[in-house]
């Protein structure tokens, strides 16, 4: 049983927030702990906002970074808040694992060029499921 700390784009974009929260049930039904779920709500509104809220998540989130044993990251869709978080992640040591489908998108070099990262591209859902198992 890992926490994990799930990261996926927000105010980046929600067309893979589908994927997020297929992700998320499947690290749960394999009994770990999601710091992260809301990530994957159908009905969070990105376009929310106010200075006062922002920096509650902010404060939230990086405790969450804290607290995690490991980073997962679907990177399909680009975000900047998940680039940030890979960052921080990196500079307390937490192991980050970079899901990307490469039919559809091409990695930032910042991430495909960090040694510290695990990247794995896959082509199809069933092979990111296949990748999570052995991962977890
Ligand atoms: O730049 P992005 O918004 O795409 O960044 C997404 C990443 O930042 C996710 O991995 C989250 O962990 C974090 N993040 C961004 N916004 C939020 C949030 N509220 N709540 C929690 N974590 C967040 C957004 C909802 C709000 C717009 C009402």
């Amino acid at each position: 049983m890992k926490k994990i700390y799930f990261a996926g784009s927000i105010r980046g974009g929600r067309v893979d927030a589908g994927l997020y929260a297929r992700m998320i049930d499947y690290m749960k039904a394999k009994g770990h702990i999601v710091l992260t779920e809301h990530v994957g709500h159908p009905e969070l509104n990105p376009l929310e906002q106010g200075k006062d809220r922002d920096g509650a998540i902010y404060a939230q989130d990086t405790a969450w970074l804290r607290e995690s044993e490991l980073l997962i990251g679907e990177c399909t869709c680009p975000s900047l808040g998940v680039g940030y978080e890979l960052a921080y992640a990196e500079r307390f040591g937490k192991p980050c694992y970079i899901f990307y489908n490469r039919t559809k998108a091409q990695l930032s070099a910042m991430l495909t060029g960090d040694p510290y990262f695990h990247v794995f591209p896959y082509e199809n859902e069933a092979e990111l499921f296949a990748m999570l198992e052995k991962l977890l």
